[in-house]
């Protein structure tokens, strides 16, 4: 059993003064809630138990008062490992840095946010202090849960220290796209990048978040991914998706409870025969409350018939309120509903019933259950979980939820009926059609709701996140870096020495050359050809090289000898023996290549020292000559460029080392060595590839038992090992060929005498 540290800005604890003592307990807000019910329920589903938890933050007061107020928590769910930061520091962390700068900027408000030098000092040292209050606790064998904007830098600074930890990392909020990350100073975007790529899984709470994700690290760190995985610094790391969620029982089986059943009534009785349209959220710039009021007037003024039939409830949750944008806005709403009221309103009317207060769970729960439409109108929300707090609580069936498409919770509540906030008019019309809909469609929807909360709740959510993580940790093994020792070494010449049907199949640039300036002069040597030579002439051998390189090189330079030969990743194919031939019937569109030479040759102007192959399947554009800084702009640009118009072609673009490649979709590697394979069976086979072409080769022959797969270069990879250099190759290959093998001894002997 492992142990498991949830690590969140703040610890879930109050502390407070009574007289003279300091008082401490177990605050519950919404995340503490969320990991208890996981964690509670885990058990009976499966997921991994711990055999400690401990929950790391910043407590909120010193380090003398925590010692004496420690004692008084009662809750042994968690352990607490408490965080020190001095009050400045912190005040331009969490204000400064998180709520200033990555708040504004994530939920897309760019002129919000304030890039103080020091306020990202700070934000640095916070996280610095947390990876110091945990050095001389946490071993290798650890799971860590990371949360939201405060600690994006954390699980890289914690790797720096643990290389084998596992950790996950969740963002709250939305990621924005590329062009609002790339505001903030490039320093500071790749320290929050490789920050969180520290992390062994990045949860997200909808698809667009983790694509602008993926992206942005494409963008800014040149990092690509495929299917979700991003290799970075010899590690595999998923990118996915969680769609957090809430206690679904909890939210419906308290319609029922007396305490929420009498102040419902209370509720209806106050406001009468009126219609109750409510909303409750945080005071922030991001909820939208501007716009949700706009749409009301417009809706009051454009059916007026609604006048003094209908009361909005809008409870605004005080928060930050020592952040200038926040107190500003407080003193903006108070005056628009002052005005509005008396606008609007009329001596026993009050349009806008406002609080700004916390509710407690039973207020909420009444207010949640006797309103006749919530109005959640956010211009932007990561997920939004009162959206699905008052869907969960209608165990009525009645009720209308007006839901902004700029949630990510609009993703799945598609139900509801969903508004632009931005769009006064058709918010004013949805709030109509809300309160007009028959009751029997109201109900119909809510089911619809009700079945996804309920399906993917709270428990679903982090057992889903959790299996992930497990899952990856797996895949990573698999990937490892694993150097060909000599206890390798002999088990591979064991089975070469002692197999009939034996297959070769050997990438050729950076594999059994090493990379060249320019292609042409990538030339095979005098010790190399006779190498080739030498291990064809055993008749249990088939060599193929399997190559990205066009077939005219590489018949130039190997064509004579007895090999198989594969160029343009399997595009064209010779036999040994007999001549080139295509393995591509049917090509949708000729035009293609022209097209993208075009876009290549602009990017060839566009940096210097950059050049183009031309093959006969493909197009490629090498940057291995180019000044780095500039070639990783512009090949993120052109990889971009070109996946935009090879999107509905039969072509693919891929990242190679130092090059761009255009080919046809489906011709890779993988697909040569399938061929290969489903025509003679081997009882031995030994592939070796330096780039990431290789890698489709080495995860087909994964299902292999008697494949010798290694990767040449530093790199982790799907092979089973890896071998340094292309001359470490050779040296391999080399000492294969002066094995004596059956039934070739006399041969052999013959030919070294
Ligand atoms: C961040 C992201 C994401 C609110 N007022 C009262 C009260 N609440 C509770 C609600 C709900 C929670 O606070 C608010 O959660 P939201 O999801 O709506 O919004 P954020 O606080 O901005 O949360 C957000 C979330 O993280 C989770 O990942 O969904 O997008 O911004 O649970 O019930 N609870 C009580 N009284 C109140 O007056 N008792």
């Amino acid at each position: 059993m492992k142990r498991l540290f949830i690590l969140s800005n703040r610890l879930p604890v109050t502390i407070w003064h009574e007289k003279d003592q300091i008082k401490v307990s177990n605050s519950s807000g919404g995340l503490v809630s969320a990991i208890s019910s996981y964690i509670n329920h885990s058990g009976n589903t499966g997921t991994e138990k711990f055999s400690e938890k401990f929950w790391v933050g910043i407590p909120g007061c010193s380090e003398k008062v925590w010692e004496s107020a420690t004692v008084q928590l009662t809750d042994d769910a968690f352990g607490y490992l408490p965080v020190f930061v001095p009050p400045k520091a912190y005040d331009q962390y969490y204000n400064g840095l998180s709520n200033s700068v990555l708040w504004p900027l994530f939920h897309y408000f760019p002129s919000y946010a304030e890039y103080n030098a020091q306020y990202f000092d700070n934000y640095i040292a916070a996280n610095e202090a947390f990876v110091a209050a945990l050095l001389s606790k946490l071993n290798d064998d650890d799971i860590l849960w990371i949360h939201d904007y405060h600690l994006l830098p954390l699980a890289g600074k914690i790797r720096a220290h643990f290389p084998k930890i596992t950790i996950g990392f969740f963002l709250h909020i939305p990621f924005p796209s590329f062009e609002i990350f790339r505001l903030m100073p490039s320093r500071w975007q790749e320290e929050f990048l490789k920050g969180m790529l520290g992390a062994d899984l990045i949860g997200f709470h909808t698809i667009d978040y983790a694509s602008h994700f993926l992206e942005t690290i494409q963008m800014v760190l040149n990092i690509e991914n495929e299917h979700h995985i991003v290799k970075y610094q010899n590690r595999l790391i998923k990118i996915d998706v969680f769609p957090i969620s809430i206690d679904y029982e909890k939210y419906n089986s308290a319609y029922k409870l007396p305490e929420v059943a009498s102040k419902r009534k209370t509720y209806r009785e106050q406001f009468n025969q009126q219609k109750i349209i409510f909303s409750v959220d945080r005071l922030d710039y991001t909820k939208g409350v501007f716009c949700r009021l706009k749409a009301y007037e417009r809706f009051l003024v454009k059916y007026p018939e609604f006048k003094e039939k209908v009361v909005f409830v809008m409870v605004i949750v005080p928060s930050r309120d020592t952040i200038k944008k926040y107190a500003e806005r407080k003193t903006e709403i108070d005056g628009f509903i002052g005005d509005f009221n008396s606008r609007i309103g009329n001596i026993t009317w009050k349009p806008v019933n406002y609080q700004y207060t916390h509710l407690d769970f039973h207020d909420l729960m009444a207010l949640y259950t006797a309103c006749d439409l919530a109005l959640i109108t956010p211009l932007r929300d990561g997920m939004n979980l009162v959206a699905k707090e008052f869907i969960s609580s209608r165990q009525d069936l009645q009720g209308v939820l007006v839901l902004s498409e700029m949630a990510g919770a609009a993703r799945e509540l598609t139900d509801a009926l969903t508004i632009n906030p931005n769009d006064i008019e058709g918010t004013a019309d949805s709030i109509r059609a809300g309160l007009r809909m028959p009751a029997e469609q109201q109900s119909k929807k809510l089911v619809n709701m009700q079945k996804r909360v309920r399906q993917y709740d709270i428990i679903a959510w982090g057992e889903d996140f959790m299996n992930e993580l497990s899952l990856i940790k797996i895949k990573q093994k698999e990937f490892e870096f694993k150097f060909l020792n000599p206890e390798a070494i002999e088990a591979l010449i064991g089975k070469y020495k002692s197999r009939k049907n034996r297959l070769l199949l050997l990438d050729y640039d950076g594999t059994l050359v090493p990379f060249s300036a320019v292609p042409e002069q990538a030339a095979p040597d005098r010790n190399l050809l006779k190498l080739l030579h030498h291990l064809s002439e055993d008749p249990g051998n088939d060599i193929f090289i399997v190559s990205g390189r066009d077939s005219g090189s590489l018949d130039r330079w190997l064509g004579h000898l007895n090999i198989n030969i594969i160029a343009e990743h399997g595009a064209k194919f010779k036999r040994k023996g007999s001549g080139w031939k295509t393995s591509i019937v049917y090509m949708s569109d000729e035009n293609w290549k022209q097209n993208i030479l075009q876009v290549m040759q602009k990017y060839e102007l566009r940096c210097a020292n950059t050049f183009i192959e031309k093959k006969d399947y493909s197009v490629a554009w090498h940057f291995r000559n180019a000044e780095p800084e500039q070639a990783k702009v512009r090949s993120a640009e052109l990889f971009t460029e070109l996946n935009d118009y090879s999107k509905d072609l039969n072509i693919q673009v891929f990242k190679g080392n130092k090059v761009i490649e255009v080919r046809i979709k489906g011709m890779d590697k993988g697909y040569a060595v399938k061929q290969i394979l489903k025509e003679k069976a081997y009882d031995f086979i030994l592939a070796c590839g330096d780039d990431y072409t290789d890698e489709d080769m080495f995860r087909v022959l994964t299902k292999y038992d008697e494949a010798f797969t290694i990767k040449i270069g530093y790199e982790a990879s799907y092979a089973q090992f890896n071998l340094y250099t292309p001359q470490m190759t050779v040296s391999l290959l080399e000492m294969l060929s002066r094995i004596p093998v059956a039934g070739n001894e006399l041969r052999l002997k013959e030919k070294n005498a």
